[in-house]
């Protein structure tokens, strides 16, 4: 007979642990990650769903006898207390959870401790009231120590696997497929908990490896006769306009549509972007299409037209990869091709990727003069690296291919006075105050390199794709843009809207000018930039098409599944209707959910089998 009384007083101090961090996690879901629910049965999931790993978790120290078993208890909680800490200081920068990749990425740790302190806040020590309470019960001797029972650390490994099929069933009615459609790790966290998210994240990212291993030839046949659908044929007049010129590819740090031909305090945000798009082609509905990679799923999607990875930054998995990617096909042409970018050359792991990509050159930190005074936030001002990129430029024999990444508008957006150009935004946001005058400084500083183009004489003989990377602000500031923008709140569709980033293709001398609202992405820039070099991209593994095709259809997909069409935007399982973002019927989205899921499925499918290598 087990005896109650005795398992009680046994495992009141892991009871105690128990409670204390689930009570906890449910806590920062609430207070840290602002986790929204819409109904109470939603409400409970969440309470309930750290449980399970909690109790499995510090079951382990039940595995100890003694004084250890009940050190274990605050080992296992200081744990579970660190990974939430981790996870709750990268979402205030990126509003997502870590996955196992990102934690890997341990080049842009050392870079982003700048951000990272910016990130933590004093308040976050109450994060560790708990241990501090266990701990002194412990030091104070108020604690019983009793032998290890094998039986009972098993049953309560037991426990903790009934407890989470529990969970599940429970979440199951909330939401189907929860652990097979994995795009959205908010819905992963808000139904099984954050620490169990992290287990499956685990065999997520081991099955992808696995993936490679087993994939054959075969598996590119559907991909190619899918492509065969996708492709668009070139616009006639545009094909090969850029024939032997330099190409010019600005990519624009955290830079988001909304700015663009809008004031502050009467003041232009970007003064100069709306005087060079009154002389381009200037598409308004150009969606980022990135996920955790940021400005290096960018480059991606640039120079593959395939999606970067749902988790971690594909720069980092799959740097080993075959590709087709730009540069390499811009060198068969006679191009000479680089990347100027005042950063560690190890940053997002550019220096191996640069290789895999096909770039002659990656310019990193060590091409430019940096020190203090002409540095500020993430390193040098973007005045002073086009102002010395121009040499660099001049250095390179013709015709190249040269993509500039700016810096000075990164979080934490910070500017010296001199700097400042216009006010900053007055709202709860530090974050989206300091924007705009760093916005307003990286227009400047393109400006000033349009103006040093054109000084040289390096002008006319190049052309200009201007592009956002992906946005600047995060939904954690949805009150504040609310403001700004003049809404009530931010709606999940708004929230899509805002994922638009400006692109601009400037021809110098070509007489057309136009603004063209054609949905469209990122992943759309390389088979534009083919065709406007005269080169066919027909045979190109790609998933985006030329913007200029007149064949071309209005649709961007988002990384998450997300996607938008020329009437709908499709989120969260919600279909809105454009432009007021009413609800409407999931029939009217339908037809284009699949081919949302192919785009993001087959283009997976390349990176993770490495299929490029057969093709
Ligand atoms: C770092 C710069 C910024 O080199 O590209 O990266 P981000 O944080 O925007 O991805
Ligand atoms: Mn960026």
């Amino acid at each position: 007979m087990v005896n109650i009384k005795s398992v009680k007083s046994r495992l009141q101090f892991w009871g105690l642990g128990v409670l204390l961090l689930t009570l906890k996690i449910y806590i920062i879901y609430k207070v840290g990650f602002k986790i929204p629910t819409d109904n109470f049965l939603q409400e409970f999931i969440l309470m309930i769903n750290p449980i399970s790993s909690v109790v499995l978790l510090l079951g382990l120290s039940l595995f100890f006898s003694g004084k250890t078993r009940n050190i274990m208890v605050i080992v296992m909680s200081a744990v579970a207390t660190i990974i939430l800490y981790f996870n709750l200081v990268y979402y205030r920068f990126f509003s997502d959870f870590i996955t196992l990749p990102v934690l890997f990425q341990t080049n842009n740790a050392k870079d982003l401790s700048s951000s990272v302190l910016e990130l933590m806040a004093f308040r976050d020590l109450f994060l560790f009231v708990d241990l501090l309470l266990l701990t002194i019960l412990l030091v104070k001797d108020k604690i019983p120590t009793v032998k290890k029972q094998k039986v009972e650390a098993f049953a309560i490994v037991a426990l903790a696997f009934l407890l989470f099929f529990v969970n599940l069933q429970i979440a199951h009615k909330e939401r189907t497929e929860l652990l097979t459609r994995s795009f959205d790790r908010e819905l992963l966290v808000k139904n099984i908990g954050i620490l169990n998210y992290h287990v499956y994240d685990a065999f997520i990212q081991s099955q992808s490896k696995t993936q490679r291993v087993f994939a054959n030839g075969s598996d590119m046949e559907e991909i190619i006769e899918y492509r065969d659908e996708l492709y668009k044929e070139p616009n006639e007049d545009l094909f090969g306009i850029a024939k032997d010129k330099n190409i010019i590819v600005l990519s624009l740090e955290s830079i988001q549509g909304f700015v663009i031909n809008e004031t502050l305090d009467g003041e232009e945000i970007t003064p100069f972007l709306n005087e060079l798009i009154k002389e381009s082609y200037y598409f308004d509905n150009f969606y980022h299409q990135t996920a955790q990679g940021k400005t290096s799923d960018s480059e991606f999607l640039l120079a593959n037209s395939l999606f970067g990875r749902n988790s971690g930054s594909v720069f980092f998995t799959h740097s080993g990869n075959s590709y087709n990617a730009l540069p390499e096909i811009l060198t068969k042409d006679g191009y000479y091709t680089s990347v100027m970018h005042a950063n560690n050359k190890s940053f997002w792991n550019r220096d191996v990727m640069y290789q895999s990509l096909g770039y002659d050159t990656y310019f990193d930190i060590n091409s430019y003069e940096v020190n203090e005074e002409n540095s500020i936030g993430w390193g040098l001002k973007d005045k002073d690296f086009f102002e010395q990129s121009i040499d660099l430029l001049k250095s390179q024999p013709e015709p190249y291919f040269t993509k500039f990444i700016t810096l000075t508008n990164h979080f934490p957006f910070e500017l010296g006075e001199e700097d400042r150009l216009i006010n900053e935004f007055d709202s709860n946001s530090g974050t989206l105050n300091r924007y705009f005058p760093t916005v307003r400084y990286m227009d400047y500083a393109v400006e000033h390199f349009f103006d040093r183009m054109k000084e040289e004489g390096m002008y006319e003989d190049s052309i200009f794709i201007l592009y956002g990377d992906h946005y600047g602000i995060s939904q954690n500031h949805n009150r504040a843009m609310s403001m700004f923008l003049g809404k009530e709140e931010i709606t999940d569709f708004d929230t899509i809207q805002l994922q638009r980033v400006p692109m601009i293709v400037h021809i110098p001398g070509h007489k057309k000018q136009e603004t063209m609202d054609t949905v469209s992405g990122q992943i759309d820039l390389k088979p534009t930039i083919m065709h406007l070099l005269g080169i066919d991209s027909k045979y190109d593994i790609q998933f985006g098409s030329d913007l200029f095709s007149p064949e071309r259809d209005s649709f961007a997909v988002l990384r998450d599944g997300s996607f938008i069409t020329d009437k709908y935007v499709y989120t969260k399982g919600v279909c809105y209707r454009k432009p007021y973002g009413w609800e409407t019927s999931t029939a009217n989205c339908e037809p284009y959910i699949e081919k949302a899921q192919q785009d993001l499925g087959f283009s997976d499918r390349i990176i993770y089998g490495d299929l490029l290598r057969f093709y």
